[in-house]
């Protein structure tokens, strides 16, 4: 078996074996399984970036941590992947933040990893580079003169070329990812976003459903729908410690239903348009008084980028108004946590709720929809209202799909699901879980790198010897 070498933005921790579910948990274990590497910036935010990274190893793996200055971590982290790429990518163009030392300081962090990875790689390893921090790393280490397969993986959605077009490194991006061997995507939509791109405005050829030309390689560019670890969350999500046992027993004693809703705190959840949905959802059903409570779990992210806190703000005064209008002596309507939870918690917790929320205005995949599945009882599960600009949506058929941004929409698949039979409810849930066995966390890694591994074709030495594509050029201009 070949070696496999992870990159990914910041580097897993390695130390724990026995935490469940999970995605860095699942690439761990083939990593384990496999020998290789696991490289990333090391979390920290005071380094100096080029200095030697620590290695660790762990059985047949080496844990390589990269040092970054506080300068490159916002222009590099905070800068250009999170005030320009996230925004760009999730179809918000309001909110990219565009400054040419961002794109400068993605270049370099890049550019670093690239030198500091390529002395540890063996010719015959699998490289996967995980994420929209590193489209360029392929490019530098070609640049170097790697030869290895080298496969990138966006968690996120890939724009339509009219949005891409708006960023001034457009070009450099897509010649970025042409770099790779094999560029995966989450869902058709974004597979299909690429495709657009180069047809109009790229000299890559298709050669065939999923495969292009450029000069004498050839790119896969193909859709790997991400999955969890579908068995141990539905194990886990039946061992409910005391506190949360408590708790449900309350709320059947009260004949409350409980709807949930997951997230970290991103604009791109969609979070106050569904708090505006139950309000909407109360205000028309003066009969769920007391009959329902909308828990809504959203930790902190990102706080350093102003649409963060931003976002925070109106959130707290949503809740706030929200529960100032309906809200009773002995009813909180709305219940909402600004901290993490632990896994092991958090699985019982959707086991518990008859509602799972999850609507954002643009995702990649959307793992908490996959999760809340996982964790019903079969027998008497709960109802999943799903987005339909989730990546999750493409495979989660049987879900209520909901527009986010139509509030009444929002507010009416609520009742139903409220109200939904026992019947239904078990035969879509049924659907789902199978979907959701059949595409688990093992079948996208297994799918990925099968064809990562695959025969490779004949890579072009030209490819090696011209410049690599993504050096800054403010030349480029937006497509037509
Ligand atoms: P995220 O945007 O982080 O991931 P998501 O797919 O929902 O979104 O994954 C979040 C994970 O964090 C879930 O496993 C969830 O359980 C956990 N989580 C969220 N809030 C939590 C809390 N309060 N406490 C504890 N855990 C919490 C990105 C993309 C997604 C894509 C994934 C994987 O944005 O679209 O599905 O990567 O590819």
């Amino acid at each position: 078996m070949r070696r496999l070498v992870i990159v990914s933005n910041r580097v897993a921790d390695l130390r724990s074996t026995t935490q469940t579910g999970g995605l860095a948990v699942g690439l761990a274990d083939a990593v384990r399984e496999r020998g290789g590497i696991w490289f990333g910036w090391n979390g920290e935010a005071d380094g100096t970036t080029g200095d030697a990274p620590q290695v660790e190893r762990f059985g047949k793996v080496d844990r390589i941590a990269a040092p970054l200055s506080a300068k490159d971590l916002s222009e590099y982290y905070y800068g250009y992947s999170n005030s320009v790429l996230w925004p760009l990518f999730h179809y918000r163009l309001d909110l990219v933040n565009y400054r040419q030392e961002f794109f400068d300081g993605y270049c370099r962090v890049n550019e670093t990893f690239a030198r500091q990875l390529a002395p540890f790689l063996q010719p015959d390893d699998l490289i996967w580079v995980h994420d929209y921090h590193l489209v360029p790393l392929a490019s530098f280490l070609r640049r170097l003169g790697c030869k290895q397969r080298i496969g990138f993986f966006l968690h996120i959605p890939f724009p339509p070329p009219d949005l891409l077009g708006a960023s001034p490194n457009h070009a450099q991006l897509v010649d970025a990812l042409l770099d790779y061997d094999v560029v995966g995507f989450q869902t058709r939509t974004d597979v299909g976003n690429l495709k657009h791109y180069l047809a109009d405005h790229h000299a890559a050829v298709q050669i065939g459903r999923n495969r292009f030309s450029i000069g004498s390689r050839t790119v896969v560019v193909d859709r790997f729908p991400i999955g969890i670890d579908t068995a141990g969350f539905a194990a886990m999500a039946r061992q409910a410690d005391e506190a949360v046992q408590i708790d449900l027993m309350r709320r059947k004693i009260l004949g409350r239903k409980q709807i949930i809703g997951v997230d970290r705190l991103d604009y791109s959840k969609g979070l106050p348009e569904r708090m505006r949905a139950f309000g909407r959802l109360l205000e028309q059903h003066p009969e769920l008084e007391k009959a329902v409570t909308f828990l809504q779990i959203a930790p902190p992210t990102r706080e350093e980028v102003d649409a963060y806190s931003d976002i925070r703000q109106e959130l707290e005064a949503l809740a706030g108004a929200i529960n100032g209008r309906f809200a009773d002596f002995n009813w909180t309507p709305l219940r909402y946590i600004h901290r993490m939870v632990p896994r092991e918690k958090l699985a019982p917790l959707y086991r518990g709720s008859q509602v799972g929320f999850v609507t954002p205005l643009r995702d990649g995949m959307n793992l908490v929809a996959k999760e809340y599945v996982a964790a019903q009882d079969p027998e008497d599960p709960g109802v999943l209202i799903l987005s339909k600009f989730a990546g999750a949506a493409e495979e989660l058929r049987q879900a209520l799909i909901v527009n986010p941004y139509d509030i009444d929409d929002m507010a009416r698949r609520l009742y139903q699901a409220l109200t939904m039979p026992l019947k239904e409810r078990q035969r879509r849930h049924a659907a789902l879980l199978e979907t959701l066995l059949r595409n688990d966390a093992k079948a996208w890694l297994g799918g990925f790198l099968a064809v990562l591994e695959g025969k490779p074709g004949s890579r072009s030495t030209e490819g090696l010897k011209r410049p690599a594509s993504f050096l800054p050029d403010s030349s480029q201009q937006p497509p037509a």
